[in-house]
């Protein structure tokens, strides 16, 4: 077979060998989720927090053909000032590593890199999902069946509040991906505390989460689970503030015929100008909050 080119940092590595607790980031979010230079700063308080909380970062990229676990500081300042970097899903990142190129993980793709590390646990902002007009465009996030098929826990604020929220539900039950909401019965919606429609699951104990997560392995199935992390009260934008602002950004994007990959950082970018930026202090709070209850899944699962 051929041999995966992947890359542990040596902490990385010293902490899957001791089973110390580790947590794994995307770098889409850097690249293409925020822009420069609050990518780089989120990028590295993400990891602080995460390390804050007892655990070890491994921000995931992929780096000239090899599959990087854990980047270094230069590393991650040259993702983060990248103009034309590759947005990697399940469909492309073979052919980047085959290529020797270079490229941002998605939640997808992170999740394929973190199993292949052996690490069970994944903070992000929101993962993608059923884009609104789907039914004409047919665009859903990879993010969607990456869930239902690769055994990584991931822990996002929602799914972004740009998207059809009740169909991403709706399709991520059809694929049998546990959705858990934790501390509240509502499905959170990225920016938002509430999407208005109820989650499947609820657990506010990390010990819990980390619970299932084990029993879905024995029960042999397949997938992670959707840990659903409301962003924090201080830092919330109401729902009814942002719905005609995602109204507006979304008929502009039709309008200018933006398709796949493009259509997710349109969104957040134009939602970023209509609202003078509060989605971004937004998005970097709900980011920090995850990735402090995903150090804590990974502690509970490091204990197991
Ligand atoms: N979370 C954020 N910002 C982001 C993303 C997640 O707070 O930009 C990225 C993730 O990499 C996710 C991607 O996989 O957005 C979704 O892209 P798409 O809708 O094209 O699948
Ligand atoms: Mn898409």
């Amino acid at each position: 077979m051929t041999p995966l080119p992947l890359q542990l940092s040596p902490e990385v590595a010293d902490a899957r060998a001791a089973g110390a607790p580790v947590v794994a980031l995307e770098s889409t979010i850097i690249t293409h989720g925020m822009p420069w230079p609050r990518n780089l700063e989120t990028a590295h308080a993400v990891e602080a927090a995460v390390r804050a909380a007892g655990a070890v970062p491994a921000t995931i990229a992929v780096l000239e053909g090899v599959i990087r676990v854990g980047l270094a500081a230069p590393d991650l300042e040259r993702l983060a000032k990248a103009t034309e970097v590759a947005k990697l899903s399940r469909a492309d990142l073979a052919a980047c590593l085959a290529r020797g190129g270079t490229g941002a993980t998605t939640v997808a793709a992170t999740m394929i890199c973190a199993a292949q590390a052996g690490i069970g646990v994944f903070a992000t902002g929101g993962i993608g999902g059923v884009h609104r007009g789907a039914e004409d465009s047919f665009d859903i996030s990879a993010d969607l069946q990456e869930l239902a098929q690769t055994r990584v826990s991931v822990v996002a604020a929602g799914a972004k509040a740009i998207l059809d929220l009740p169909k991403t539900l709706e399709v991520l039950e059809t694929l049998g991906v546990p959705v858990i909401a934790v501390g509240q019965d509502g499905f959170p919606a990225f920016w938002s505390r509430e999407s208005g429609l109820p989650a499947p699951l609820r657990m506010d104990d990390p010990a819990m989460i980390a619970r299932a997560h084990g029993l879905r392995a024995a029960l042999g199935l397949p997938g992670g689970q959707l840990v659903a992390n409301p962003i924090p009260e201080d830092a919330e934008i109401p729902a009814a503030t942002l719905a005609p602002l995602i109204a507006e950004a979304q008929r502009e994007a039709t309008a200018r015929g933006i398709s796949g990959k493009a259509v997710t950082p349109f969104l957040l970018q134009r939602l970023f100008e209509l609202t003078q930026g509060r989605t971004l202090e937004a998005n970097i709070a709900l980011v920090l909050n995850n990735a402090r209850l995903a150090a804590a899944i990974a502690r509970a699962l490091a204990a197991t």
